[in-house]
């Protein structure tokens, strides 16, 4: 058999979608799908195209196979580009994956040649090599993550305008958030490399990058305390010289011990769905966390000196006007390095969705909009509208130009008295990253607003359900 040509897409989201341009990183799917197809002899080329940074002609999808990864808020990108495809190369087979296909195959149905559902690692090359025929395929969870092979992250077109590196260790979250979509396709299990192997890709993702920073995508980083402890101190012993975040949540502050390995393997920043600081709203969303939890964690992450991106979701239906200023509030007050003040968004597929559309309060279907920028259905205490204008007000406060300007003055102040200490460790907290991250939040919310003008008005117009 020759080698097929296979050519892996994730397109950019709606032009309303600030997510496109702020941040260069892809979904980790096709770059391990795409390995093992090259690995195997077959002639594979990734676009990405917000990290190509422009949106691709159909005519630049010639292959024997197009591979579509497509998440909801690209599903109509996805559309647009499959049927293009469709009409200027008609002999191309297309497939489609991801978490939107896995979740909502029909939206596929009339385009694709096979749809699969769930993690593909197992059903790709029976698919490209066309031993597999089925139209919607389910593709088994990976049981041993270590079998699958090293990522080649060469095979995404101009994967060197990446500043950050993705790996990740582990698949699966124990909890049971019901607004999200990681357990709908990855399962409830929490399945992990083992230590060895997260070395060997630490390894080799350095291999390709000049940079040394690395953002593990794990959902639940610290789902399993041993082994992040067991990890961080192989990162040690291995003198690998990174600096890292990752995604973890709450009970981080259960294990001391852990938080001072995470810090000494250069651990810079952990990202943290707080949701809520409402006890009610906390548990509506089933995310089994307290707000003296959040309170403890961000005292105790400070304590290791490690950055806090606390991500929180405004709207839930114990959320008013009054609780929206107070989330702002409490970030202030409680001294979170960076936030994101995301609206709820019913993400299809997760119980969130069924509660809001059995309940009538989807506003809509057009999934350019579940970006969590913009409100898609009706808030229980105020209008969709001022939901959003809410959201954007926090956004514009917490990054106001004063408290910018503060914030560097006091990382000035500490980044002196490290230097007189001759302790730079502490640098990551107060470096220049997280203050472009800062001074950055202001122009992404200044483009989301130029650019959803037309979606704010028609909010606005709504009217009011009898
Ligand atoms: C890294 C990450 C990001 C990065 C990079 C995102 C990007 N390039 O799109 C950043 C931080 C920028 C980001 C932003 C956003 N993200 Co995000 N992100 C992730 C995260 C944590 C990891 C992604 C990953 O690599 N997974 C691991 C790989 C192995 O999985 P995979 O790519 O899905 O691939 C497997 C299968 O899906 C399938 N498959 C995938 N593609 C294909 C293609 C074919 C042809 C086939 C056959 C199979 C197949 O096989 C693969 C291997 O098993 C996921 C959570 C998660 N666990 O996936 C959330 C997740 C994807 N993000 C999510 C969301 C909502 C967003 C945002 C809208 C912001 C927000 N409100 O949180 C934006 C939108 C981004 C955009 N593209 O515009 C949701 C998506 C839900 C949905 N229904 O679409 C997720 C699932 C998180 C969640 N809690 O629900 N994100
Ligand atoms: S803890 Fe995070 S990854 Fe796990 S179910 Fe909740 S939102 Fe999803």
């Amino acid at each position: 058999m020759t080698g097929k040509s296979v050519i892996f897409l994730e397109p950019a989201g709606s032009r309303a979608n600030v997510f496109d341009y702020a941040m260069k990183l892809p979904l980790l799917g096709s770059l391990y799908l795409g390995t093992i197809l090259h690995n195997a002899g077959h002639k594979v080329s990734i676009i990405n195209e917000n990290i190509l940074g422009r949106r691709v002609s159909p005519f630049e999808l010639k292959a024997d196979c197009l591979c579509i990864s497509s998440l909801t808020v690209n599903a109509n990108r996805a559309r647009e580009m499959a049927l293009k495809v469709r009409e200027v190369y008609p002999g191309t087979r297309i497939i489609a994956g991801g978490i939107h296909p896995s979740l909502v195959p029909e939206d596929f149905a009339e385009f694709a040649d096979h749809i699969v559902t769930g993690e593909a690692e197992g059903v790709i090359l029976g698919l490209i090599e066309g031993r597999i025929r089925e139209k919607t395929v389910h593709g088994s969870k990976v049981a041993d993550l270590d079998e699958l092979p090293l990522i080649n992250y060469s095979l995404i077109r101009g994967y060197r305008r990446m500043n950050i590196i993705p790996v990740m260790s582990s698949r699966g979250c124990p909890f049971d958030c019901s607004f999200c979509a990681v357990t709908r396709v990855f399962g409830r299990k929490f399945r992990a490399q083992s230590v060895e192997r997260t070395i060997a890709e630490l390894k080799n993702a350095l291999k390709y990058f000049d940079t040394n920073r690395v953002f593990f995508y794990d959902d639940n980083f610290t789902a399993s305390k041993r082994r992040t402890r067991e990890l961080t101190a192989a990162i040690i012993r291995e003198k690998l010289k990174i600096y890292w975040t990752a995604q973890t949540r709450v009970d981080i502050a259960d294990d001391e011990e852990m938080l001072a390995g995470m810090y000494e393997a250069g651990c810079g920043g952990v990202y943290i769905g707080f949701e809520s600081i409402s006890d009610a709203s906390l548990s509506a969303l089933s995310k089994s966390q307290t707000v003296s939890d959040i309170e403890r964690a961000i005292e105790v992450i400070h304590k290791y000196r490690m950055t806090i991106h606390g991500m929180f979701m405004l709207g839930e239906d114990n959320d008013t006007p009054e609780s929206i200023a107070s989330t702002l509030d409490f970030t202030v007050n409680h001294e979170i390095d960076t936030v994101q003040f995301m609206v709820m968004t019913p993400l299809p597929g997760t119980r969130l969705y069924e509660k809001m559309d059995s309940e009538n309060r989807l506003l809509h279907k057009n999934w350019d909009y579940y970006d969590g920028m913009h409100v898609v259905f009706r808030p229980l205490s105020m209008s969709p509208a001022e939901l959003q204008e809410a959201s954007v007000n926090c956004y514009r406060k917490f990054y106001s130009a004063e408290r910018v300007l503060l914030d560097s003055l006091h990382a000035g102040f500490y980044i002196l008295r490290d230097a007189l200490l001759w302790d730079f460790r502490n640098v990551f907290r107060y470096n220049s990253y997280t203050h472009i991250v800062r001074m950055a939040a202001q122009l992404v919310i200044s483009r989301h607003t130029r650019q959803s003008g037309d979606y704010y008005s028609y909010l606005s117009g709504l009217l009011p359900e009898e």
